[in-house]
């Protein structure tokens, strides 16, 4: 049973039955929590690897993970887990509602804004604005293969937004409509190079050109320790089977289908946080600040 809590959660992350950078990171925190621990280190170690591995992109898996196994390794055991593991679930559930509030300031009175994929950091600030009784528009791009920007619109649609649905190719022609672009993260190297949904790199050359800022909204905790720039973030590149079906196109022809791209940190205009919106500098400095990285 212990085990299999942990597999199941992997499986859950690895098959995107349960998606989204925050989303992942909080499942496998919960898991962690449900885990019947013996108290040892190697059980709890080897369960966080197992979860670690699920899917490779977003930092917010790893982090979760590390910090529910740091705090749980303090505190008495094993009683300490399910603790360590509601302690970061409720800060997520927190910084989220932050980052709606920080956020709603930069959606104006009659305005456009476009997004790409299924990011609850990008929706938040939306939901916000409305809540307050501001009306404006919202573009979401279908995001292929896994088109989460149907989820985007019913998700929009069903907050009384108005919501437009666009193939992704369309949003050069659509951008001059637009006065705001948010996108999520899944992670952000420490040059504020962002990792997200593929597609959001080009977006963001696209909005610059048009003159229309691209706000990255996240949590602190997709902030990547680790990765120096955003080429040293893994991008994964799942099946054939999601963007072409058997006997669609000539065997002998590959399919590539990378799910993350790198948005270069120049062209995002700043970093919508649970410590507000922040330039690249204070984002870095804030988020080693919170988390305790060097
Ligand atoms: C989801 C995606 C989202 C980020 C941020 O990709 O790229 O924009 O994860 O989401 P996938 P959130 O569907 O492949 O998981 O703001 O909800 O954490």
């Amino acid at each position: 049973m212990g085990v299999k809590v942990i597999e199941q959660a992997a499986e859950d992350i690895r098959s995107m039955r349960v998606r989204g950078a925050a989303k992942i990171g909080r499942h496998a925190a919960h898991a962690l929590g449900e885990l019947p621990w013996d108290g040892t280190d190697a059980t709890l170690d080897a369960a966080a690897a197992a979860l670690k591995a699920a899917r490779p992109s977003a930092v917010s898996l790893p982090n979760a993970v590390d910090f529910v196994v740091r705090e749980a390794k303090k505190g008495p055991r094993p009683g300490s887990l399910r603790a360590a593991a509601a302690q970061f679930e409720r800060h997520a559930a927190g910084a989220l509602a932050d980052i709606g509030r920080h956020g709603a300031a930069l959606v104006r009175e009659g305005s456009t804004v476009l997004t790409i994929c299924n990011s609850q950091g990008a929706l938040a600030p939306l939901f916000e604005a409305a809540r307050a009784g501001r009306r404006f528009s919202v573009i979401a791009l279908e995001t292929r293969p896994w088109r989460q920007g149907l989820l985007t619109v019913g998700q929009l649609h069903k907050e009384g937004i108005d919501a437009s649905l666009a193939v992704d190719s369309a949003a050069w022609s659509l951008l001059p409509e637009c006065d705001l672009v948010l996108t999520g993260a899944d992670s952000i190297a420490r040059n504020g190079d962002v990792i997200n949904k593929v597609g959001t790199g080009g977006l963001a050359v696209l909005a610059k050109a048009r003159g229309v800022p691209q706000f990255c909204c996240a949590e602190t905790f997709k902030l990547h320790p680790r990765a120096a720039t955003g080429m040293d973030v893994p991008i994964e590149e799942r099946e054939v089977a999601e963007v072409v079906a058997p006997g669609e196109i000539p065997e002998a022809v590959r399919v590539r289908n990378p799910v993350f791209d790198v948005t270069d940190h120049a062209l995002v205009k700043g970093y919508v946080t649970e410590l507000g919106v922040l330039s690249r500098d204070r984002l870095v400095e804030s988020a080693q600040r919170q988390w305790g990285w060097s």
